[in-house]
């Protein structure tokens, strides 16, 4: 007997989450938006992730000015992002276990490469990896990714799970924000004259995502060191 014919893979791939096929759009001189560029890899991201929280799992950091941020953080590669009381730093060791911070997985750095090369920021290789999750109610406030030592290179930052609204700003805090809804797989690159946009997440909607539940997880990526 005659198999059914299988339907073709990206059919299936985006149908729940995306109700388009993966684009690129640009939102910036130097920013794209990506649509559903994760979306392949996501099947192998998962486990990385897991695995990864494992070793550095999530928690609720204190900013220098005494506020507790809403989204729970973690991070992998050779330098990983803390905040205290003391201010905001990029360390070797997690200092909630004092043991480096977990390898970058592979298919991480993968995603990352091709993802910037999209945008036309070739040979990105990021040495951290912050691992956002949003529960409802959930936010980041605006703000400029400037921790880094040099701004040369790119952000590249995976959405998973929930989706959420993301603000894109301009180089002053009171510039106006573009809103940018992204949905599980969508990628944002922004580098180049746009590197230090400020930027930021409204509070997260509730909702149940069929692979990640009642939360979103935001990957970001860059050269910190
Ligand atoms: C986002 N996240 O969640 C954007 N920046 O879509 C960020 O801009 C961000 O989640 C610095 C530290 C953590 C973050
Ligand atoms: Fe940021």
């Amino acid at each position: 007997m005659v198999q059914p014919e299988t339907p073709p893979v990206t059919l299936d791939l985006f149908a729940d989450d995306h109700p388009q096929p993966p684009s690129r759009e640009r939102i910036g001189e130097q920013s794209y938006l990506l649509r559903g560029f994760a979306l392949p890899w996501v099947e192998r991201l998962l486990p990385a992730l897991k695995h990864t929280l494992l070793a550095a799992p999530f928690r609720h950091m204190i900013t220098p000015g005494g506020f507790t941020l809403s989204a729970g953080l973690s991070s992998c590669g050779t330098l990983g992002w803390t905040s205290d009381r003391a201010g905001y730093r990029y360390t070797r060791l997690d200092p909630l276990t004092g043991q480096p911070w977990p390898g970058m997985p592979e298919v991480f750095r993968e995603l990352a490469e091709a993802a910037a090369g999209e945008a036309g920021f070739s040979g990105f290789a990021p040495d951290a990896c912050l691992i956002n999750c949003y529960v409802p109610g959930a936010k980041m406030s605006l703000h400029q990714d400037k921790n880094e030592r040099s701004y040369e290179h790119p952000i590249v930052s995976v959405s998973l799970g929930l989706p959420a609204m993301f603000l894109f700003g301009g180089h002053e805090r009171g510039d106006k924000r573009q809103r940018v809804p992204l949905l599980h797989g969508d990628i944002v690159v922004w580098g180049g004259v746009d590197r230090l946009r400020y930027h930021g997440v409204l509070p997260l909607k509730h909702g149940q995502h069929r692979q990640l539940g009642a939360q979103r997880i935001n990957l970001t990526f860059r050269t910190a060191g």
